[in-house]
Formats: structure tokens, sequence, C-alpha cells
């Protein structure tokens, strides 16, 4: 949608509900109407603690990093039930939690995921993606065999849930659905990162449909992310990248 569009879409809105008046409009919120406020539970930190809290959060997440050569060790499943219990604290619009998480431990299973995947990736690289892509991605050594994919003992799938349906069969709008998802799945990263595995943030171009079907998700549930998660691999290696310094990511007024 163009920015005008939406513009309009929302004048229109408002001009058909000021017609409306107060009168009631049969609309019943996903949420329950008599929803209770509590007192937020809070516990004030003194700011020498949180400025020690704030340093040590950003070293630990500064040494995360994308990993694309796994081991085959297994990880206990409690820890990425907790990783993904962690994920589903995310705020999302409208509180509609619209994502579905998909672990994936079985070797049969990844294996037809990496089947979809390597297929679909060798014609993004030789086809779809184009030269300044590819070249693009020429330091960072990948293409599209995917051994991670077979190799990581486990693969999370994020879906994004763009509506769902009510108790009464009515559909559940979710809002911001992208944002949502996006932010669940940045707390996914920083948790995985917290509890001493590895992963590697994937978006099979044009692989979608093939998994969701390969899962049985409904379409209505869209392919988001693919993370492969685990321990990195004994001759691990990742590219000597730098991190840009806060004067080159902030602005301050
Ligand atoms: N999805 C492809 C290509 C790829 C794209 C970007 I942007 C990367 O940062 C890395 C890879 C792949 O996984 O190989």
């Amino acid at each position: 949608w163009k920015v005008e569009n939406c513009e309009n879409f929302i004048d229109r809105i408002h001009a058909e509900n000021d017609d409306k008046g107060e009168e009631d409009d049969g609309l019943i919120p996903s949420l329950p109407e008599e929803l209770e406020h509590i007192p937020l539970k809070f516990g004030r930190l003194s700011v020498d603690e949180s400025l020690k809290r704030s340093e040590d959060f950003y070293v630990l997440l500064n040494s995360r990093r994308s990993v694309r050569h796994f081991s085959k060790e297994t990880v206990p499943l409690k820890i990425i039930h907790n990783i993904i219990k962690t994920a589903g604290t995310s705020p999302s619009g409208a509180h509609t939690e619209p994502w579905t998480y998909i672990c994936v431990i079985s070797e049969e299973m990844k294996q037809k995921i990496r089947t979809i995947i390597e297929t679909e990736e060798e014609i993004n690289y030789k086809k779809r993606m184009g030269k300044v892509w590819t070249t693009d991605l020429k330091p960072l050594k990948t293409n599209w065999i995917k051994e991670y994919l077979t190799d990581a003992p486990c693969l999370i799938l994020i879906f994004k849930q763009t509506y769902s349906f009510k108790n009464d069969g009515q559909r559940r709008l979710h809002y911001y659905n992208e944002q949502s998802v996006c932010l669940s799945a940045g707390i996914l990263l920083a948790a995985i990162h917290n509890a001493g595995l590895v992963s590697l943030v994937s978006t099979p171009l044009n692989c979608g449909p093939a998994i969701r079907e390969l899962l049985g998700r409904p379409t209505y549930e869209k392919l988001s992310l693919l993370l492969p998660v685990g321990y990195p691999a004994e001759n691990c290696t990742v590219p000597d990248l730098k991190r840009k310094a806060l004067e080159e990511i902030l602005i301050e007024f």
C-alpha cells in the first residue's frame, strides 16, 4: 500500500464510525471486555546496578555470531522449550501473539526441509538473486548447499500468523504481525545465545509454501524465518566482521 491509500482508508473508517455515532456496533473485542488492569511488578535497580547490567548484556550479545557450521551433538529439548517460551514473551499488536514456533529434530524431516531449500536456493543463486546480490554475499562464503540444515540437531521455524480465529469462528485480526514476529525473533536470538547455543537466521527465499505444506500449517501462516540451533562444529569459522560503532548508529537530539 502507498501511504496515501493508507491515509484514505483510515479517513474512511473514521467517517463510517462517525456516521454511526455512539450506537452499539455489536463488536466484541478479542481480549476479555472487562480485562482487569493489575499493579505492575517492577523491581527498581540502583543506577550502578543498571549500568553494570546494561554493560554486561551488551558484552554478552556482542559475542553472538551467525554460525554456518554445526556439530551434530544434540541439545536437551528443555533448553529449546525455555528459549521458545522466552521468545513468546515478546510484545505483539493488541496482544495477538501472531507466531507459531516449530521445532524440527526428526532427521527425516530435516532432510526434507534441506531438499526443498537447496533446490530453491540453487535457482536463487544462479538466476533470481542477480549479480549484485551474489557479489555482495561472496565475502560471507555462502552458497546453496546447506549442510547446517541436517547437521544442526534442531531447526526452529517461525511462522507469522496473518490472522487467526476466535472461538465463534470469526476472524481475529493480527495487527502489526510482521513487526511482532520480528520482535519475538530478536528475543529468540538473544535467548539462544544466552543459553550458550549458536544459530543462523535464514530466510529461505521461495520455499515458504512448500515448507508450510510439509509441516501441515494453514495458509494464513507464512514462513518468516528458519534457524538451525545447536553447538558449533569443532572447526567452525566465522567471517571477521566488525560492528558499527555507537556514533555510526545513533543520532541524538
Ligand atoms: N538466503 C541465501 C542467501 C543469503 C542472503 C543473505 I541477505 C545473507 O546475508 C546470506 C545468504 C542463503 O541462505 O544462502
